[in-house]
């Protein structure tokens, strides 16, 4: 009789093309789809022209245009001109802006169950919702995917998280990713994939699944994995997509590494407070919490059971006189079946402002709360700064927690609001893909259109097996890509442009970093545990390594960062003795050296601190292809090393 296998290896083996299903070892991986979008697809595209390849290789590949969509210039324009064409070029699917938001579109349009799908943000996990193995990665991972290179992680331990019982009315997804978020932290799922399993499941929708692996990055986990099952079924069936569907579950007595068991019957309303979205509470411990904005969308809560149930609470209420209430359904699907239902009068009559279907205020395009002001957002990362008010204090909830507390005026229990609303899908939805535009059948003689705000890629050199320089910043724990680059309407208009952006980098931090970064040359970042977790923006190793940086020290990476780093020469050590940290201060003038071909993966190096005249020990914890690539100077520097001795 064969092993009983889990649902991830199933799919794992299904798509392995590199390594062995051995828990900590490097695997790669076959990419049937690839997702980007306009933060991130620019400089995917520019790679994956830098490595020569002359069309997509995968079974289907889409651009986005849903976070850069602010047009107060001329930069955004230029980045969609140029996607667009990159797209026609290289036979890639194209979503023009309004058509919703990449997760929530895939979800409706794409996400396969038994495929893979790679994206070029953290939040591809939503498609886990699907039995879609669904990955976040750097841009640069996702153009060698594009080209129908695997991708390579580390094979990930296995989480069964057994769900019993049923969510009480007024508990919702969201409060179910918030109770995992409590237990693991921002950093327990790392490593891991989440598989979801037990009788739990029948009660959670298919979105109300998208909702729970959405947020599953944020405990540093790569992905989530739901069964694929009549649900799963339904849902395809009503986006007229039933030959996408195929049953997928774990066998029975299959293994894990660990489980967690959640009592869904137990659970009520959460709460995400600032600064981070494991700061978990009931929110009928907060009640009362007077706040000035509430925000509901984003791709965690904004599919059409969210909004109609948003709606549905509204309808014949106001919003408190002194709240901002903006909504922004996830696609234009959503939308659609909003307003042929009434849903958008209600949302309108009761005082909302409707936002276009797009990231919008969930990284701080547009909605920028007041000074010290109080935001409940129904996205998923709360991060300082975040929503573009360095002050601003983001509470994140679950979208009837926010309806309900816009027609207080405070933070409420919904349960307080009287008979919960339950909203079931539509008989069918309306299929309307017009706006996500088909690629030409050759791309062959498509120009690429390059306004101004499109750069030239950086070009890095191979590293010196030796390299000094000082301590540039000393940081602590969780440190967030948002610290490093940070959210906000007008630096995400540069990512097309790493020289303009990285004078952003730690801008929060420290205005004059860039300034002193350059002038240093080379130089380290210190931190604690779990450093560069958030998003997949490879700007914050790529531009970091522009101005000079060469590597962090950190008790722990997480996962997306770490590789980011690998990828653009920027060396990733991990402190052997945590302990050491202390006392070592910004400033100190640090020594590397080791750095040779013959190094062998996860090495042990020696970091002499020349300042202070002591020695301590770092870990390179590496593959042999990862050190290679690190040591040429990064991806592109060792594919153009490797083709200039072809
Ligand atoms: C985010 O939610 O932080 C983003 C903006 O979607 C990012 C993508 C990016 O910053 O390029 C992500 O999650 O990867
Ligand atoms: Fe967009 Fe926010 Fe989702 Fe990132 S987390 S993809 S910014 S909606």
């Amino acid at each position: 009789m064969p092993t009983p296998q889990n649902l991830t290896r199933k799919l794992i083996a299904s798509h392995l093309v590199a390594g062995e299903m051995i828990t900590g070892a490097e695997i790669g991986l076959k990419i049937d789809q690839c997702l980007a979008h306009d933060a991130t697809g620019q400089m995917a595209m520019l790679q994956f022209e830098a490595l020569g390849f002359p069309k997509v290789a995968t079974k289907r590949s889409v651009i986005y245009t849903d976070h850069n969509i602010l047009q107060v210039g001329f930069e955004n324009a230029d980045d969609h001109a140029f996607l667009a064409s990159a797209a026609r070029r290289f036979g890639i699917y194209y979503s023009k802006t309004g058509n919703g938001i990449c997760h929530q579109v895939n979800l409706e349009r794409f996400a396969k169950p038994g495929e893979t799908l790679l994206g070029a943000d953290s939040h591809t996990t939503t498609a886990g919702a699907m039995a879609q193995l669904a990955i976040g990665a750097g841009g640069l991972d996702v153009a060698l995917a594009m080209g129908g290179r695997p991708f390579y992680m580390t094979m990930p331990s296995i989480i069964k998280v057994t769900l019993y019982g049923s969510l009480p009315p007024w508990t919702k997804a969201k409060d179910l990713a918030l109770e995992i978020l409590r237990i693991l932290t921002v950093s327990g799922g790392r490593g891991a994939i989440l598989e979801f399993c037990g009788e739990g499941l029948k009660g959670l929708s298919l979105t109300d699944r998208a909702t729970i692996s959405n947020m599953s990055i944020e405990t540093g986990a790569v992905t989530a994995l739901f069964p694929s099952d009549e649900l799963t079924k339904d849902f395809l069936v009503k986006q007229g997509r039933s030959s996408d569907y195929i049953a997928l579950s774990a066998d029975l007595n299959a293994e894990y590494e660990s489980e967690i068991a959640i009592n869904l019957d137990k659970l009520q309303p959460l709460v995400a407070t600032p600064h981070s979205p494991d700061k978990v509470s009931p929110v009928s411990k907060l009640e009362g919490l007077k706040v000035d904005q509430i925000a509901i969308g984003s791709c965690t809560n904004s599919s059409f059971t969210d909004m109609m149930a948003v709606a549905a609470i509204l309808k014949d209420h106001k919003v408190a006189k002194d709240v901002s209430l903006s909504i922004a359904p996830g696609s234009r699907q959503v939308l659609t079946e909003l307003a042929r239902r009434g849903a958008l009068a209600d949302m309108i009559s009761a005082g909302a402002r409707l936002m276009e279907s797009a990231c919008g205020f969930c990284n701080g395009v547009g909605q920028a709360p007041k000074t010290n002001g109080v935001s409940l957002r129904t996205s998923n990362r709360n991060f300082p700064g975040r929503s573009g008010s360095p002050t601003a204090g983001l509470y994140l909830v679950s979208p009837e927690t926010a309806a309900v507390s816009a027609i207080r005026g405070f933070l409420t229990d919904p349960r307080s609001f009287g008979e919960a609303v339950n909203i079931s899908l539509p008989e069918r939805f309306e299929i309307d893909d017009s706006m996500i535009l088909p690629p030409p059948a050759s791309g062959q003689g498509q120009e690429i259109i390059r306004g101004p705000n499109i750069a030239p890629l950086p070009r890095f050199k191979a590293l010196e097996s030796t390299i000094s320089g000082p301590i540039m910043l000393i940081l602590g724990h969780n440190v967030t890509t948002d610290d490093i680059l940070p959210a906000g309407a007008s630096i995400l208009a540069l990512r097309a442009n790493i020289p303009a952006i990285s004078r952003y980098i730690f801008s929060n931090i420290d205005p004059n970093y860039h300034q002193r970064q350059k002038e240093a040359g080379a130089g380290f970042i210190v931190a604690g545990r779990n450093y560069g977790q958030g998003s997949s923006r490879e700007h914050a190793a790529l531009a970091p390594r522009y101005l000079g940086l060469s590597g962090v020290l950190a008790e722990s990476f997480a996962r997306i960062h770490k590789t980011n780093l690998c990828n653009f020469g920027l060396l990733p050590l991990e402190f052997v003795d945590p302990s050491v940290r202390p006392s070592i201060k910004a400033g100190d003038k640090l020594t590397i050296s080791g750095l040779e071909p013959s190094l062998l993966p996860n090495s042990i190096l020696e970091i002499r601190d020349d300042t202070q005249n002591l020695t301590f020990y770092v870990r390179l914890d590496l593959s042999q292809r990862q050190l290679k690539i690190l040591l040429a100077g990064g991806i592109l520097a060792l594919e153009a090393a490797q083709s200039s001795t072809n």
